[in-house]
C-alpha cells in the first residue's frame, strides 16, 4: 500500500450527489493521482448494492482499499469481504418485528403530497425507513426533501419511534434525501474504525459532508483516531485534496 496516510471517503454529498454517480472526472483524479500519495478507503450508510453503482461498478472493491459499506457493518479490504453484522441476531426477531409493524402502522396513518413504496429497506446490520417510500423517482425524492425541510416529516418519526420504544438501543441518523438509519447504538460510522486503528497507518483523514450534531458523519469526524476535513460538494472534496496534496 502507499504511504502510511488513509484517506476514508464518506459517498453521498462527499464524493457524488445524494444517490447519484460519481464524476468520471473526480473518480479518476483518485484512482490516478491521489492514490499515488495515500490509501483510499469509502464509507457509506448505504448498502453496497447503491454504493457501488454509485461508484461505478462492483469492481469498486478493488479500486479502493477499504470499502466500508452500511457504516462498516458489511465491509471490504483489497476485494476480499470481511465480516458482516446481523441486525436480527443482534436484536432478536420478536423486537425486529414489533419496530417494523410499529413503523408501518405510523406510516399508513401520514399523508404526503406523494407516497411510493418500499418503505422499510431491511438491510445486514440496519433498517432503512422511508415515508415516501425508496422506490420514488428523482424529481419526486426532491420533492420529498423540501417537503421534508418544511414539514419535519422524517424528525417526527423518529421522534415517535423514540417514545415508542425507549429502550430499544437504536440509534436514528438522517444520512440522506427520503429516509433514515436504524441502527443498534454504536453501529455508526465510527464501527469501522476497529478494522483500520491496527492497519499501521499514521493518520486516517476522513472527508464528510454531514459533520455537524446530527448528521450522519459527526461521530466519526469527532473521532480521536480521525483527523476530520468537512466538505460542502464533490468538488471541494477535489478542491481540498489538491491542495493538502499539493496536486
Ligand atoms: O449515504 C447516505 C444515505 O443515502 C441514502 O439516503 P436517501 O435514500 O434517503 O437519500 C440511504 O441509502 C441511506 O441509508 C444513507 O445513509
Amino acid at each position: 500500500m502507499p504511504g502510511k496516510i488513509l484517506c476514508l471517503f464518506d459517498v453521498d454529498g462527499t464524493l457524488t450527489k445524494p444517490r447519484n454517480n460519481i464524476d468520471a472526472s473526480l473518480e479518476e483524479f483518485l484512482q490516478k493521482k491521489l492514490k499515488n500519495k495515500c490509501t483510499l478507503a469509502l464509507v457509506g450508510g448505504s448498502d453496497f448494492k447503491k454504493i457501488s453503482e454509485q461508484m461505478l461498478g462492483d469492481d469498486v472493491i478493488h479500486r479502493y482499499n477499504y470499502v466500508f459499506t452500511e457504516n462498516g457493518l458489511v465491509w471490504f479490504k483489497n476485494g476480499i469481504e470481511g465480516d458482516r453484522q446481523n441486525i436480527v441476531k443482534h436484536m432478536g426477531e420478536e423486537n425486529i418485528q414489533k419496530f417494523i409493524n410499529y413503523c408501518l402502522e405510523y406510516l399508513s396513518k401520514i399523508t404526503l403530497p406523494v407516497k411510493r413504496g418500499t418503505f422499510v429497506e431491511f438491510r445486514s446490520g440496519m433498517l432503512n425507513i422511508s415515508p415516501i417510500g425508496r422506490s420514488c423517482s428523482q424529481s419526486e425524492r426532491d420533492q420529498f426533501e423540501k417537503y421534508d425541510k418544511e414539514h419535519n416529516i422524517r424528525e417526527k418519526m423518529i421522534d415517535a419511534l423514540k417514545k415508542q420504544f425507549p429502550d430499544i438501543g437504536f440509534t436514528y441518523s438522517i444520512g440522506g434525501q427520503i429516509s433514515f438509519d436504524v441502527f443498534p447504538n454504536g453501529w455508526d460510522k465510527t464501527f469501522c474504525l476497529r478494522y483500520l486503528e491496527n492497519e499501521g497507518f499514521d493518520e486516517i483523514h476522513f472527508f464528510g459532508d454531514k459533520t455537524s450534531a446530527g448528521g450522519n458523519d459527526f461521530e466519526i469526524f469527532n473521532d480521536s483516531r480521525t483527523v476530520g476535513h468537512t466538505v460542502t460538494s464533490p468538488e471541494d472534496t477535489r478542491k481540498q485534496l489538491e491542495k493538502m496534496f499539493n496536486l
